[in-house]
């Protein structure tokens, strides 16, 4: 038999991911999407199935975590073998400008998923995934962060996000449901959204090495972060759902690193040394030599990197580091891809991108660049 998924969140870089995985391994594959003026399946496109072709695995269904009747209507309709609820406004810092909302979908959203499920007699056969997120941390208690480490959120987001933590556990424990909650350390790629840190720095860098940006303008790059490869991430996502019994885990590398070291191998990437001075909102990044060709709009003393406070949050996470012991042992489970491969991979793509509007602008024909940054 077929088994049936259906992802919240497949437009985003998780569900694209995971989407390409369940299709590899002969799922078919149900995703939610949200209406918007303009197309959102970019992510997504390739592996897009005509409905109108014999027997397409790929459906799309139009939806919204703050949609309960919706929402019902499309689980009722999939009858799914397991749903991976990986839809969220996921942005910490908009979700200090953005509470409400934030906690609307990342919070209540996940009860209506549950409820959905319990309501439809479906709690014996669906299985159910929550993204769970290191920002549960927050103000770490411990380090390293490991799954019997005490939560301490920071920001609406991990807030909402502690809700749909706990109710996944009382879904499990009330009802006898297989769900569980993967505690997942930022993981990225080249797929990553715009305004998140290291996708905010591939792509600026990209452009300012080729003469489409001057400057990027950071927050808090003392920070310090378990980052890991998406790709690696949605493995466990689907192993968590292959198990005897349903256990929440702990998903991370087990290596930090900061933005500015993120910063510094992005340059390097682009055959460019950079020399950091000054202190607290006054830091920059000065260009100390650029090699090779693919930074020409790059000269040594460009300043490329200056703090803006607007991108301070109103309350920091300053430092995670995960402990995933317990999805090594008990999910067989490696990292393939180090922090350091997926910045190649990342300015790889960014850098293809920028030559690309670099080319056109040069022949007359330029592109918008965004700049909204975030
Ligand atoms: P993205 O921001 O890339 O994707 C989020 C997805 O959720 C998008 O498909 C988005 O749709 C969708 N979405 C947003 N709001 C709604 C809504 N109201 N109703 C339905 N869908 C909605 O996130 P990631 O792929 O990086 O992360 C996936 C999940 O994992 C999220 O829940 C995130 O909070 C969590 N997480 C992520 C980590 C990371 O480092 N990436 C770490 C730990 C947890 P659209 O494309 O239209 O915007
Ligand atoms: P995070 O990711 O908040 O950890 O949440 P993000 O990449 O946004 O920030 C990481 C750290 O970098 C600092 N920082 C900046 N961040 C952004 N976005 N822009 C900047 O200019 C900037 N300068 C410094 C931040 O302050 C922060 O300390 C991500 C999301 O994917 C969540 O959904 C997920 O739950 C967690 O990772 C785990």
């Amino acid at each position: 038999m077929t088994k049936k998924a259906l992802v919240t969140g497949i437009t985003g870089q998780d569900g694209s991911y995971l989407a390409e995985l369940l299709l590899e391994k002969g799922y078919e594959v149900h995703g939610i999407k949200r209406r918007a003026s303009s197309f959102n399946t970019q992510r997504i496109d390739h592996i897009y199935q005509d409905p109108h072709m014999p027997n397409p695995r790929l459906h799309l269904h139009y939806g919204d975590l703050s949609d309960t009747s919706n929402l019902t209507r499309i689980i009722q309709e999939v009858q799914p073998d397991e749903v991976y609820n990986l839809g969220a406004q996921s942005h910490v810092a908009v979700s200090f400008e953005s509470p409400e909302y934030t906690a609307d979908v990342d919070a209540i959203g996940t009860l209506r998923l549950l409820e959905a499920i319990r309501f439809l007699g479906l709690e014996k056969k669906t299985r159910f995934y929550q993204a769970s997120t290191s920002e549960l941390y927050g103000l770490v208690q411990e380090t390293p962060q490991r799954e019997t480490t005490p939560f301490y959120p920071r920001s609406p987001y991990a807030v909402a996000k502690l809700y749909s933590y706990w109710i996944t556990v009382n879904y499990r424990e009330a009802y006898g449901m297989y769900a569980c909650n993967g505690i997942l350390f930022n993981h990225e790629s080249p797929r990553r959204g715009e305004t998140f840190v290291t996708r905010k720095i591939t792509r600026g860098l990209s452009n300012i090495a080729q003469g489409l940006e001057s400057c990027l303008y950071m927050g808090n790059i003392d920070s310090l972060r378990d980052w890991g490869h998406a790709k690696d991430y949605v493995r466990m996502q689907w192993l968590m759902l292959q198990q005897d019994a349903p256990e929440d885990f702990v998903i991370a590398t087990g290596v930090q690193y900061s933005v500015r070291q993120f910063i510094e191998w992005s340059a390097a990437e682009l055959g460019v040394t950079l020399e950091f001075s000054g202190t607290g909102v006054d830091e920059i990044a000065t260009v100390k030599s650029v090699e090779g060709d693919s930074a020409p709009a790059l000269k040594t003393g460009d300043v490329i990197m200056r703090i803006d406070p607007q991108y301070f949050r109103p309350a920091e996470v300053e430092t995670l580091l995960g402990d995933p012991s317990n999805a090594k042992i008990k999910l067989g489970w490696e990292p393939e891809l180090t922090v350091q491969q997926m910045c190649v991979e990342m300015i790889t793509e960014d850098l293809k991108t920028a030559k690309r509007h670099a080319l056109l602008k040069q022949h007359g024909y330029e592109l918008p660049v965004t700049l909204e940054n975030g």
